[in-house]
Protein backbone atom coordinates (compact mmCIF):
# COMPACT_ATOMS: atom_id res chain seq x y z
CA UNK A 1 0.00 0.00 0.00
CA UNK A 2 0.71 3.54 -0.56
CA UNK A 3 2.62 5.56 2.33
CA UNK A 4 0.20 8.39 1.72
CA UNK A 5 -3.02 6.35 1.52
CA UNK A 6 -3.56 7.76 -2.29
CA UNK A 7 -2.48 4.28 -3.74
CA UNK A 8 -0.45 5.47 -5.43
CA UNK A 9 3.00 3.21 -5.12
CA UNK A 10 2.59 -1.04 -5.10
CA UNK A 11 3.71 -3.30 -3.01
CA UNK A 12 6.72 -5.02 -4.56
CA UNK A 13 8.87 -6.03 -1.85
CA UNK A 14 7.58 -8.21 0.61
CA UNK A 15 9.80 -10.04 2.81
CA UNK A 16 9.28 -13.60 3.45
CA UNK A 17 7.86 -12.43 6.94
CA UNK A 18 5.21 -9.90 4.95
CA UNK A 19 4.43 -12.86 2.84
CA UNK A 20 3.80 -15.45 5.41
CA UNK A 21 1.78 -12.60 7.33
CA UNK A 22 -0.39 -11.94 3.81
CA UNK A 23 -0.73 -15.79 2.80
CA UNK A 24 -2.59 -16.14 6.23
CA UNK A 25 -6.04 -13.83 5.66
CA UNK A 26 -8.08 -13.64 8.04
CA UNK A 27 -10.50 -16.22 9.29
CA UNK A 28 -14.22 -16.54 9.11
CA UNK A 29 -15.36 -14.91 12.34
CA UNK A 30 -15.60 -17.16 15.28
CA UNK A 31 -18.78 -17.47 16.51
CA UNK A 32 -18.99 -15.94 20.21
CA UNK A 33 -20.91 -18.66 21.91
CA UNK A 34 -21.76 -16.63 25.28
CA UNK A 35 -23.68 -13.44 24.36
CA UNK A 36 -19.99 -12.10 25.53
CA UNK A 37 -20.77 -8.66 27.10
CA UNK A 38 -17.47 -7.58 28.05
CA UNK A 39 -17.68 -5.27 31.33
CA UNK A 40 -21.09 -3.69 31.05
CA UNK A 41 -20.40 -1.07 33.57
CA UNK A 42 -18.29 0.72 31.37
CA UNK A 43 -19.76 3.68 28.83
CA UNK A 44 -19.49 2.41 24.85
CA UNK A 45 -18.52 4.80 22.88
CA UNK A 46 -19.03 5.36 18.66
CA UNK A 47 -18.49 8.90 18.23
CA UNK A 48 -14.85 8.89 17.21
CA UNK A 49 -13.84 9.04 13.53
CA UNK A 50 -12.74 6.06 11.79
CA UNK A 51 -13.64 3.95 15.04
CA UNK A 52 -16.10 1.31 15.66
CA UNK A 53 -17.93 1.06 19.29
CA UNK A 54 -15.32 0.92 21.74
CA UNK A 55 -15.35 1.10 25.53
CA UNK A 56 -14.58 4.82 26.39
CA UNK A 57 -12.11 5.90 29.48
CA UNK A 58 -11.51 9.33 28.44
CA UNK A 59 -12.84 11.90 25.57
CA UNK A 60 -10.20 14.56 25.61
CA UNK A 61 -7.48 13.92 25.27
CA UNK A 62 -9.07 10.18 23.95
CA UNK A 63 -8.27 6.85 25.78
CA UNK A 64 -10.65 4.47 23.83
CA UNK A 65 -10.35 0.65 24.68
CA UNK A 66 -10.97 -2.33 22.51
CA UNK A 67 -13.77 -4.83 24.04
CA UNK A 68 -12.08 -8.07 24.57
CA UNK A 69 -14.84 -9.90 22.24
CA UNK A 70 -13.06 -8.20 18.96
CA UNK A 71 -9.90 -10.35 20.14
CA UNK A 72 -12.11 -13.19 19.93
CA UNK A 73 -12.76 -12.91 16.28
CA UNK A 74 -9.66 -12.49 14.26
CA UNK A 75 -5.21 -12.70 14.36
CA UNK A 76 -5.29 -8.96 13.41
CA UNK A 77 -7.34 -6.25 15.59
CA UNK A 78 -9.29 -4.54 13.24
CA UNK A 79 -8.22 -1.19 12.97
CA UNK A 80 -11.70 0.31 13.23
CA UNK A 81 -11.53 -1.34 16.79
CA UNK A 82 -7.74 -0.97 18.05
CA UNK A 83 -7.52 0.37 20.87
CA UNK A 84 -6.17 4.60 21.27
CA UNK A 85 -3.90 6.46 23.77
CA UNK A 86 -3.06 10.08 23.73
CA UNK A 87 -1.41 12.10 25.99
CA UNK A 88 -1.56 15.22 24.74
CA UNK A 89 -4.10 17.13 21.91
CA UNK A 90 -2.62 16.58 18.69
CA UNK A 91 -3.68 17.58 15.20
CA UNK A 92 -7.15 16.62 13.90
CA UNK A 93 -6.00 16.56 10.42
CA UNK A 94 -2.32 16.02 8.65
CA UNK A 95 -1.66 16.35 5.16
CA UNK A 96 0.34 13.55 4.32
CA UNK A 97 2.04 15.26 1.45
CA UNK A 98 3.55 17.75 3.42
CA UNK A 99 4.48 15.84 6.21
CA UNK A 100 8.04 15.82 6.48
CA UNK A 101 10.63 13.25 9.30
CA UNK A 102 13.31 15.35 10.55
CA UNK A 103 16.35 13.08 11.67
CA UNK A 104 18.92 15.29 13.63
CA UNK A 105 21.28 15.01 16.73
CA UNK A 106 24.24 13.21 16.81
CA UNK A 107 24.68 12.85 12.42
CA UNK A 108 26.70 12.68 10.01
CA UNK A 109 23.65 14.58 7.62
CA UNK A 110 20.67 16.60 8.86
CA UNK A 111 17.60 15.35 6.81
CA UNK A 112 14.07 16.05 6.14
CA UNK A 113 12.34 13.41 4.85
CA UNK A 114 8.86 12.88 3.22
CA UNK A 115 6.69 9.99 2.95
CA UNK A 116 8.11 9.85 -0.48
CA UNK A 117 11.25 9.14 0.33
CA UNK A 118 11.00 6.97 3.31
CA UNK A 119 9.10 4.90 0.57
CA UNK A 120 12.24 4.27 -1.59
CA UNK A 121 13.80 2.20 1.37
CA UNK A 122 13.22 -1.47 1.69
CA UNK A 123 9.82 -2.48 2.56
CA UNK A 124 8.86 -4.54 5.56
CA UNK A 125 5.84 -5.66 7.55
CA UNK A 126 5.50 -7.50 10.98
CA UNK A 127 2.43 -8.26 12.64
CA UNK A 128 2.95 -7.30 16.47
CA UNK A 129 1.28 -6.90 19.61
CA UNK A 130 1.45 -2.87 20.62
CA UNK A 131 -0.09 -3.08 24.09
CA UNK A 132 0.42 -0.04 26.69
CA UNK A 133 2.34 -0.40 29.42
CA UNK A 134 -0.71 0.01 32.11
CA UNK A 135 -3.05 -2.49 30.06
CA UNK A 136 -5.17 -4.41 32.67
CA UNK A 137 -4.29 -1.63 35.42
CA UNK A 138 -7.82 -1.14 36.34
CA UNK A 139 -7.54 -5.24 37.53
CA UNK A 140 -4.62 -4.50 40.10
CA UNK A 141 -6.06 -4.74 43.99
CA UNK A 142 -5.70 -2.41 45.60
CA UNK A 143 -6.70 -0.09 42.81
CA UNK A 144 -3.93 2.02 41.42
CA UNK A 145 -4.43 5.50 40.00
CA UNK A 146 -4.17 6.01 36.55
CA UNK A 147 -6.28 4.99 33.18
CA UNK A 148 -8.60 2.21 34.79
CA UNK A 149 -7.95 -0.31 31.59
CA UNK A 150 -9.51 -3.72 31.81
CA UNK A 151 -7.50 -5.81 29.56
CA UNK A 152 -8.12 -3.94 26.25
CA UNK A 153 -5.47 -1.38 26.14
CA UNK A 154 -3.96 -3.77 23.21
CA UNK A 155 -3.83 -4.93 19.91
CA UNK A 156 -2.30 -6.98 17.02
CA UNK A 157 -2.09 -5.92 13.30
CA UNK A 158 0.36 -6.27 10.23
CA UNK A 159 2.43 -2.74 10.34
CA UNK A 160 4.09 -1.83 7.34
CA UNK A 161 6.99 0.48 6.60
CA UNK A 162 10.51 1.00 6.19
CA UNK A 163 13.27 -0.18 9.15
CA UNK A 164 14.49 2.66 11.63
CA UNK A 165 17.99 1.50 11.12
CA UNK A 166 17.68 2.30 6.94
CA UNK A 167 16.40 5.83 7.74
CA UNK A 168 19.41 6.16 10.02
CA UNK A 169 22.04 5.16 7.91
CA UNK A 170 20.56 7.82 5.52
CA UNK A 171 22.25 10.88 8.15
CA UNK A 172 24.96 8.49 9.19
CA UNK A 173 24.93 7.93 12.95
CA UNK A 174 27.94 9.09 14.71
CA UNK A 175 30.29 7.46 16.54
CA UNK A 176 29.55 7.66 20.82
CA UNK A 177 25.16 7.65 19.64
CA UNK A 178 23.43 6.10 22.97
CA UNK A 179 19.88 6.95 22.30
CA UNK A 180 17.53 7.68 19.53
CA UNK A 181 14.97 9.95 20.71
CA UNK A 182 11.89 10.16 18.82
CA UNK A 183 9.02 12.47 18.93
CA UNK A 184 5.20 13.70 17.19
CA UNK A 185 2.98 16.22 16.64
CA UNK A 186 0.83 16.42 19.79
CA UNK A 187 1.76 19.21 21.92
CA UNK A 188 1.27 19.93 25.74
CA UNK A 189 -1.65 21.28 27.40
CA UNK A 190 0.06 23.89 29.07
CA UNK A 191 3.22 25.06 28.12
CA UNK A 192 5.62 24.36 30.76
CA UNK A 193 4.89 20.25 30.70
CA UNK A 194 7.40 18.63 29.01
CA UNK A 195 6.75 17.45 25.01
CA UNK A 196 6.06 13.48 25.01
CA UNK A 197 8.83 12.19 23.80
CA UNK A 198 10.55 8.62 24.00
CA UNK A 199 14.08 6.73 23.43
CA UNK A 200 15.90 3.79 22.63
CA UNK A 201 18.87 2.66 23.36
CA UNK A 202 21.06 2.93 20.22
CA UNK A 203 21.44 -0.79 20.07
CA UNK A 204 17.98 -1.28 20.53
CA UNK A 205 17.37 1.25 17.36
CA UNK A 206 19.08 -0.09 15.08
CA UNK A 207 17.74 -4.03 15.58
CA UNK A 208 16.27 -5.18 12.28
CA UNK A 209 12.08 -5.27 13.69
CA UNK A 210 12.27 -1.48 14.49
CA UNK A 211 9.96 0.20 12.49
CA UNK A 212 8.78 3.81 10.90
CA UNK A 213 5.15 2.13 9.87
CA UNK A 214 2.52 4.43 7.91
CA UNK A 215 0.21 0.75 6.90
CA UNK A 216 -1.92 -1.19 9.70
CA UNK A 217 -3.14 -4.30 7.90
CA UNK A 218 -3.36 -2.91 4.68
CA UNK A 219 -4.58 0.30 5.12
CA UNK A 220 -3.13 3.89 6.18
CA UNK A 221 -2.70 4.70 9.83
CA UNK A 222 -5.84 6.08 11.43
CA UNK A 223 -5.42 9.53 12.69
CA UNK A 224 -5.99 8.26 16.20
CA UNK A 225 -3.30 5.51 15.89
CA UNK A 226 -0.50 8.13 14.94
CA UNK A 227 -1.51 8.52 10.78
CA UNK A 228 0.92 9.16 8.68
CA UNK A 229 3.78 7.95 10.08
CA UNK A 230 4.60 6.21 13.70
CA UNK A 231 7.21 3.95 15.55
CA UNK A 232 6.72 0.16 16.17
CA UNK A 233 9.00 -1.30 18.77
CA UNK A 234 7.80 -5.08 18.72
CA UNK A 235 8.22 -7.06 21.69
CA UNK A 236 8.26 -3.41 23.36
CA UNK A 237 5.53 -1.58 25.11
CA UNK A 238 4.08 0.96 23.40
CA UNK A 239 4.97 3.71 24.73
CA UNK A 240 7.70 3.41 22.48
CA UNK A 241 5.72 3.71 19.85
CA UNK A 242 5.11 7.08 19.07
CA UNK A 243 2.60 8.51 16.84
CA UNK A 244 2.26 11.19 14.00
CA UNK A 245 6.26 10.55 14.36
CA UNK A 246 7.88 14.01 13.08
CA UNK A 247 11.03 13.79 14.98
CA UNK A 248 14.14 11.48 15.63
CA UNK A 249 17.41 12.86 17.12
CA UNK A 250 20.29 10.74 17.84
CA UNK A 251 21.70 11.57 21.29
CA UNK A 252 25.06 10.66 22.37
CA UNK A 253 23.87 11.11 26.32
CA UNK A 254 21.47 9.29 28.09
CA UNK A 255 17.73 10.69 27.50
CA UNK A 256 16.92 12.98 31.07
CA UNK A 257 13.49 14.12 29.49
CA UNK A 258 10.82 13.58 31.73
CA UNK A 259 8.70 10.65 29.81
CA UNK A 260 12.53 8.77 30.04
CA UNK A 261 13.39 9.68 33.28
CA UNK A 262 10.13 10.43 35.27
CA UNK A 263 7.31 8.16 33.61
CA UNK A 264 6.55 5.25 32.79
CA UNK A 265 8.92 3.51 35.33
CA UNK A 266 8.91 0.83 36.98
CA UNK A 267 10.76 -1.53 40.04
CA UNK A 268 14.04 -2.63 39.32
CA UNK A 269 12.94 -6.04 39.86
CA UNK A 270 10.15 -6.10 37.68
CA UNK A 271 8.77 -9.56 39.48
CA UNK A 272 9.23 -7.67 42.78
CA UNK A 273 5.94 -8.05 44.79
CA UNK A 274 5.44 -4.04 46.07
CA UNK A 275 4.26 -3.06 49.18
CA UNK A 276 1.71 -0.50 48.49
CA UNK A 277 2.69 2.60 49.92
CA UNK A 278 6.02 1.92 51.14
CA UNK A 279 8.87 4.06 49.46
CA UNK A 280 9.58 3.44 45.91
CA UNK A 281 12.76 1.68 45.51
CA UNK A 282 14.87 1.75 42.49
CA UNK A 283 13.43 2.09 39.22
CA UNK A 284 13.89 1.44 35.79
CA UNK A 285 11.91 2.12 32.48
CA UNK A 286 9.40 -0.25 31.04
CA UNK A 287 10.93 -2.48 28.08
CA UNK A 288 10.37 -5.31 26.82
CA UNK A 289 6.75 -7.26 27.55
CA UNK A 290 5.91 -10.26 29.32
CA UNK A 291 4.21 -13.21 27.99
CA UNK A 292 -0.07 -13.21 28.57
CA UNK A 293 -2.74 -15.54 27.24
CA UNK A 294 -5.84 -13.77 27.48
CA UNK A 295 -9.25 -15.95 27.41
CA UNK A 296 -11.80 -14.02 24.98
CA UNK A 297 -14.94 -16.10 25.01
CA UNK A 298 -15.85 -16.41 28.30
CA UNK A 299 -16.00 -12.89 30.41
CA UNK A 300 -15.38 -12.60 34.40
CA UNK A 301 -18.09 -13.67 36.24
CA UNK A 302 -20.14 -15.54 33.35
CA UNK A 303 -22.88 -17.30 33.80
CA UNK A 304 -22.89 -20.44 31.45
CA UNK A 305 -25.23 -23.30 30.67
CA UNK A 306 -23.72 -26.88 31.13
CA UNK A 307 -22.43 -28.72 28.43
CA UNK A 308 -20.03 -31.90 27.93
CA UNK A 309 -16.68 -29.52 27.54
CA UNK A 310 -16.94 -25.56 27.56
CA UNK A 311 -14.66 -24.50 24.89
CA UNK A 312 -12.23 -21.55 25.86
CA UNK A 313 -10.76 -19.70 23.53
CA UNK A 314 -8.38 -16.56 23.81
CA UNK A 315 -5.25 -14.87 22.13
CA UNK A 316 -1.42 -15.22 23.69
CA UNK A 317 1.88 -13.66 22.62
CA UNK A 318 5.36 -14.40 24.03
CA UNK A 319 6.24 -10.90 24.89
CA UNK A 320 9.65 -10.39 22.70
CA UNK A 321 9.64 -14.13 22.22
CA UNK A 322 7.11 -16.16 20.33
CA UNK A 323 4.58 -18.18 22.05
CA UNK A 324 5.77 -21.83 22.82
CA UNK A 325 2.66 -23.21 24.59
CA UNK A 326 -0.91 -22.40 26.57
CA UNK A 327 -2.25 -24.14 28.98
CA UNK A 328 -5.83 -24.64 30.84
CA UNK A 329 -6.72 -24.54 34.20
CA UNK A 330 -10.64 -25.74 35.81
CA UNK A 331 -9.23 -26.01 39.33
CA UNK A 332 -7.86 -22.13 40.13
CA UNK A 333 -4.14 -23.45 38.79
CA UNK A 334 -3.67 -26.65 40.52
CA UNK A 335 -4.05 -28.85 37.29
CA UNK A 336 -3.18 -27.72 33.51
CA UNK A 337 -4.22 -29.26 30.11
CA UNK A 338 -2.61 -27.99 27.17
CA UNK A 339 -4.74 -25.94 24.58
CA UNK A 340 -4.21 -26.10 20.91
CA UNK A 341 -2.48 -22.91 19.11
CA UNK A 342 -3.98 -21.02 16.11
CA UNK A 343 -1.59 -19.97 12.93
CA UNK A 344 2.06 -18.83 13.48
CA UNK A 345 2.08 -15.05 12.62
CA UNK A 346 5.54 -14.33 13.93
CA UNK A 347 7.19 -14.34 17.02
CA UNK A 348 6.21 -10.78 17.99
CA UNK A 349 2.15 -11.42 17.30
CA UNK A 350 -1.22 -12.31 19.11
CA UNK A 351 -1.53 -16.54 18.97
CA UNK A 352 -4.60 -18.06 19.27
CA UNK A 353 -5.74 -20.57 21.45
CA UNK A 354 -8.34 -23.62 22.04
CA UNK A 355 -9.32 -25.75 24.51
CA UNK A 356 -12.21 -27.16 26.28
CA UNK A 357 -12.82 -27.75 29.80
CA UNK A 358 -15.28 -30.04 31.61
CA UNK A 359 -17.21 -28.08 33.80
CA UNK A 360 -19.80 -29.70 35.56
CA UNK A 361 -22.24 -27.76 37.25
CA UNK A 362 -21.71 -25.27 40.10
CA UNK A 363 -18.44 -22.01 40.68
CA UNK A 364 -15.37 -22.51 38.96
CA UNK A 365 -12.24 -20.48 38.36
CA UNK A 366 -10.97 -21.17 34.68
CA UNK A 367 -7.34 -20.07 33.66
CA UNK A 368 -5.45 -19.64 31.09
CA UNK A 369 -1.18 -19.32 31.15
CA UNK A 370 1.13 -19.01 28.34
CA UNK A 371 4.88 -19.74 28.12
CA UNK A 372 7.17 -17.61 25.73
CA UNK A 373 10.02 -19.95 23.28
CA UNK A 374 12.75 -18.22 25.53
CA UNK A 375 10.51 -20.00 28.48
CA UNK A 376 9.05 -17.69 30.56
CA UNK A 377 5.78 -18.94 32.38
CA UNK A 378 3.39 -16.44 33.25
CA UNK A 379 3.25 -16.45 36.88
CA UNK A 380 -0.08 -17.38 38.81
CA UNK A 381 0.40 -14.29 40.73
CA UNK A 382 -0.22 -10.90 39.98
CA UNK A 383 2.46 -9.22 41.44
CA UNK A 384 1.43 -5.53 42.19
CA UNK A 385 3.84 -2.27 42.04
CA UNK A 386 3.11 1.31 42.14
CA UNK A 387 2.19 2.44 38.82
CA UNK A 388 0.20 -0.77 37.47
CA UNK A 389 2.34 -1.46 34.65
CA UNK A 390 3.80 -4.50 32.88
CA UNK A 391 0.59 -6.79 34.17
CA UNK A 392 1.17 -10.41 33.29
CA UNK A 393 -0.21 -12.58 35.92
CA UNK A 394 -2.41 -15.10 35.09
CA UNK A 395 -5.80 -13.31 35.17
CA UNK A 396 -8.66 -15.79 36.49
CA UNK A 397 -11.76 -15.84 35.05
CA UNK A 398 -14.80 -16.75 37.51
CA UNK A 399 -17.99 -18.93 35.91
CA UNK A 400 -20.74 -20.30 37.10
CA UNK A 401 -22.30 -23.34 35.41
CA UNK A 402 -26.27 -23.31 35.94
N1 LIG B 1 2.88 11.06 19.78
C1 LIG B 1 2.44 10.22 20.73
N2 LIG B 1 2.70 8.91 20.58
C2 LIG B 1 2.28 8.02 21.50
C3 LIG B 1 1.59 8.45 22.66
C4 LIG B 1 1.32 9.84 22.79
O1 LIG B 1 0.71 10.30 23.78
N3 LIG B 1 1.76 10.70 21.80
N4 LIG B 1 1.21 7.53 23.61
C5 LIG B 1 1.94 6.26 23.64
C6 LIG B 1 1.29 5.27 24.47
S1 LIG B 1 1.56 5.42 26.15
C7 LIG B 1 0.55 4.26 23.95
S2 LIG B 1 -0.16 3.10 24.99
C8 LIG B 1 0.41 4.10 22.49
C9 LIG B 1 -1.00 3.79 22.09
O2 LIG B 1 -1.05 3.49 20.73
P1 LIG B 1 -2.43 3.52 19.97
O3 LIG B 1 -3.16 4.75 20.38
O4 LIG B 1 -2.16 3.44 18.52
O5 LIG B 1 -3.18 2.28 20.42
O6 LIG B 1 0.86 5.23 21.79
C10 LIG B 1 2.09 5.70 22.22
N5 LIG B 1 2.55 6.72 21.31
MO1 LIG C 1 0.58 3.58 27.21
Amino acid sequence: MAPDGGGRYTFPMLTRRALIASALAAPAAAQVDLGFADNGLRPITRAFPQKGEMILQRSTPPLLETPLSVFDEADFTPNDRFFVRWHYPFPTSVDPAKHRLRIGGHVGKVLSLSLADLARLPRVAIAAVNQCAGNGRGLFNPRIAGAQWGNGAMGNALWEGVRLKDVLALAGVKGGAVAVRFGGLDTPLVEAAPDFEKSLPIDHALTDDVLIAWGMNGQPLPLLNGFPLRLVVPGWYSTYWVKMLDSIEVLDKADAGYWMAKAYLQPANPLADAVPGAPAGPRVPVTNMRPRAVITNIADNAKLPQRGFTPVRGVAFGGDYGVATVELSADGGANWVPAQLGRDLGRYSFRRFLGALMLPPGRHVIMARATSAAGVMQPLNQNWNPSGYNRAGVDPVRVEIA
